[in-house]
Order: C-alpha cells, then structure tokens, then sequence
C-alpha cells in the first residue's frame, strides 16, 4: 500500500477527549473514529489489526476443536424471558420493538440464543459434547462507556459455549478453552494471567478472568511473578488428552491470582513468598464461565443418556473482547512516540519510507524494494509522499509497524538502505539483498 493513497487520517495533536494512551494513540494514528458514545467505526489500519487479531481468535478456537457459528446481534425478548434474564439484565441491554410491536434487544451475549439452538437440534448422548463459538457486535449500554473501544457500548466479542453431558464433561471443556486463552493471548505478544473471578449477571460458580498487567487497567490484581515465566507456546499441546490440558491449567490455578473482588491479602501474603509479589492494574481481555444447568435448565436442553433417560446439558461460556484488544495491546506496548505492534497483529510488516522522492536514484530503489516485497508477500506500507522527512519518520513511529526501512539519496549512492527495529530501535545498513533476505522476502 502506497500512503500516497492510503485512507489514514493521523492526528498531530493529543485528543483532548482521551484519558488513557491507548485511545489517544488509536485516534492519533487513524484507527478508529467516534461515531457516538462508546460507539465507533474501524477505519483501515484499525481495522487490519481487528482482523488479524480475529485471525488469531479463530485459529486458536478451531485447534481447540471449537466450531464456528454465526448467530445473529437482534434476538427476541421471549426467548430471554425464558431464562429469566430479561427483566434481570436491566437498562445495561438495548430494548427495540419492530413494526409489530414485537420486543426484540440487541445482545449483550448468547448463552440464551445458543442454548436455543442446541435444544432444537441435540436430541442424544452421542451428539454431546460440542463446543460452539462465533465473532460478533455485542450492545451494552454501559453506565460509563470510556477509554474508547477498551469499554465500548458496542463491541466486538468471541463468545464460545460448551455442551457436555456432566460437571466432568464441562470440566474438561473449561480446561480446553483455559489453555487455548493462554495460547491466544500468548500469541499477541501479550501474557494473560488468568485470575480467580466474580461471575456477575452470567452466573455459574466456576470463572476465571484473563488479565493482562498494564498499568492503565481498570482492575486491581494481586498475583504471582511465577506467572511470567510459564511458556505456553513452546509446548505443542494436545487438546485429545485430557490430562495434558488439566496439568497446564493445574500449574496455573496452583498460583496465587485474584483481582480485587476476590483478594484475601492474608492468603495472598501466606501464599506467596515477598519477592514475587506482584500488585498492580491489569485489563480484563477475557473471560470463562461454567454454570452448568442455569440456562440448559429453564430452556429445557435435554438429551438422552444411554438409556433413554433425558438429561438436562451442562454448560460454560467463554468470551474474549476481540474489540477490546488493539487498545489492551498498545497499553502493554507502546513507547513515548507510538505504538509498537507486535508482528502478529501489525497492520503492516513493513513501513518503508523513501525520504526524497525527487531523487533519482532513491526513488528507483526504493520502488524496486516496495515491488520486492510485494511479490513475496511481505505486506508493507510505502510511504511515497512529498512530504518533509521528520514528519514521515514521526507518523512511522506513531502507527507502529515493526520495521522501517529508510531509503535515502546518500544510502541508495552506495546501494545501502537503513533497516529500523521498532522495538528496540536499533538501526542497520544493509544491501537491497540483505534486507529482503531478513524479512524472508
Ligand atoms: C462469556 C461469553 C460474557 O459475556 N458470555 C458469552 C460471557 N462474558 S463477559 O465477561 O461479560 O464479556 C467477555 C469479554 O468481553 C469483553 N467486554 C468488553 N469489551 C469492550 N467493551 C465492553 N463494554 C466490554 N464488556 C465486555 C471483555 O474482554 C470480557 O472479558
């Protein structure tokens, strides 16, 4: 993509409406845009990082055997009123009355909707278990929608839902989809540290939180360091063997984690030795519920054992704030000049930035580059504008790719271009040749 085109409206000044730096840097750098409160529209490098995180949700959810679903966001207020939650969910839920005067809502979630769908399919022992999920906008009509999509009213959520037959079933099916968060966030460059959790209007009696540390958080955590040195990804886990996921999950739930609803600090201290204590702020990125027969019951989700006798589903519930992650990700990574991506999510690889574009030389480099890296698939946004190259540099180190190239009269004489890690900042010369190599191109 040349900016020369690119749709990216980015903002020199600090948006007096924004409080924390992830939303001042999402609107700084042409992300999103307010449409109304808690309510906003993903412009295009917002919106690549949305689908590359997405991107990671699903593959996750897939490996854990989890299937995709699409339900839709308008559901009917009879079907909540046989669970009970219609009245109960209050004015944080969006009420809307069609042309019949029939009372539809716009869902906050769908534990009822799914529960519907598996009672009018599901009618034995053999079917079950299963484990549903889809990616959709949920509404809620928060009392104080702030700090833009990180508390939105409409955001986008991975809701999953699990079916099995007893506690034991939707045990090993929580164990499942508490390993495959690790690995998710884990992938995002992030470490989520999963913490023993209230289950509010959701309910249940099982529910562990995913909390990454950034101190910008809304909630207050009380945890473990150990947390920190659990490598999760470089152990290939296989979600056929119940006890390979319960041994992951037993190594977490042995450590001290609670948010501040939950915190005993007389067991936080007895618990865990001084030097590992860790109080801090952290962002709720997801959360997993079991709570067996609460809708199952009410909905009559029955099906037969193998006798013939009708037994009520177990059920559990697991959300991820897919909307909600860019910010809690700039939050945990960002510096004094931007944002700084993790290449997982990047909107793009590459930022290339050819300092003068009436130079000859430069120009014919830095096209050959942008052609190069095009053709392997790298993606990458050329910056071709005639602009001043301070004001380049600043809006590269604002949107965050992971590395800049810099072509410029003096380097393309000796057929050199700088390569900038982001991150860390450092900065080398290298040839045409060298620089494609590294970025496998
Ligand atoms: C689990 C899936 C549920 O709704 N039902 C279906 C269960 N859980 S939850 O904790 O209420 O939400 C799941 C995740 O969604 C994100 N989230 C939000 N993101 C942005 N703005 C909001 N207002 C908002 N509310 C919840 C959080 O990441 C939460 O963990």
């Amino acid at each position: 993509m040349r900016s020369s085109q690119f749709f990216l409206p980015t903002l020199r000044e600090n948006p007096a409406e924004a409080e924390i730096v992830s939303h001042r840097l999402m609107l700084r750098a042409g992300m999103v845009r307010q449409a109304s409160a808690g309510i906003y529209s993903w412009l295009p490098l917002g919106f690549k990082v949305l689908k590359n995180v997405e991107r990671i949700v699903r593959e996750e959810q897939d490996r854990a055997g989890c299937q995709e679903v699409l339900m839709p966001t308008i559901q009917s207020a009879d079907l909540w009123r046989e669970s009970g939650r219609y009245d109960a969910y209050g004015k944080e839920m969006l009420r809307i009355k069609d042309r019949r005067e029939r009372e539809m809502l716009y869902g906050p979630t769908n534990e009822e909707q799914i529960t519907q769908i598996f009672r009018d399919s599901i009618r034995s022992y053999r079917e079950v278990p299963k484990m549903l999920y889809h990616i959709q906008w949920k509404f809620r009509d928060e009392v104080r929608p702030r700090f833009g999509v990180m508390r939105g009213r409409e955001f986008l959520m991975k809701d999953a839902y699990s079916f099995d037959m007893d506690y034991e079933g939707a045990r090993r099916a929580y164990n499942k989809f508490f390993v495959a968060y690790l690995r998710t966030f884990a992938r995002m460059g992030m470490r989520a540290i999963p913490m023993e959790a209230d289950t509010g209007p959701i309910g249940g009696n099982l529910s562990h939180e995913f909390i990454v540390l950034a101190d910008t958080g809304e909630s207050q955590v009380y945890c473990d360091r150990e947390f920190l040195d659990f490598d999760v990804l470089g152990k290939d886990i296989n979600y056929a063997d119940p006890a390979a996921v319960e041994k992951v999950v037993n190594h977490f739930t042995s450590l001290y984690a609670r948010t501040d609803e939950k915190n005993d600090q007389a067991a936080f201290e007895q618990q865990v030795p001084e030097a590992r204590r860790y109080v801090g702020r952290g962002i709720e990125v997801g959360h997993i519920f079991y709570f067996g027969t609460k809708y199952s019951e009410p909905l009559k989700a029955q099906v037969q054992d193998k006798d013939g006798n009708p037994v009520t589903i177990h059920m559990g519930s697991y959300g991820i704030g897919v909307s909600r992650m860019p910010a809690a990700i700039i939050e945990a990574s960002h510096d004094d000049n931007g944002i700084i991506w993790p290449e997982t999510v990047a909107p793009f690889r590459v930022g290339l930035i050819n300092i003068k574009v009436d130079d000859k030389a430069g120009t014919a480099m830095a096209e050959d580059i942008y052609a190069k890296l095009n053709n392997a698939g790298v993606e990458v946004l050329y910056d071709d504008r005639d602009e001043r190259a301070g004001a380049k540099f600043a809006e590269m180190d604002l949107i965050g790719l992971p590395w800049q190239l810099v072509v410029g009269p003096r380097g393309a004489a000796k057929g050199q271009v700088e390569m900038k890690n982001r991150k860390t900042g450092e900065k080398v010369e290298l040839s045409v040749d060298a620089v494609l190599q590294r970025l496998g191109a």
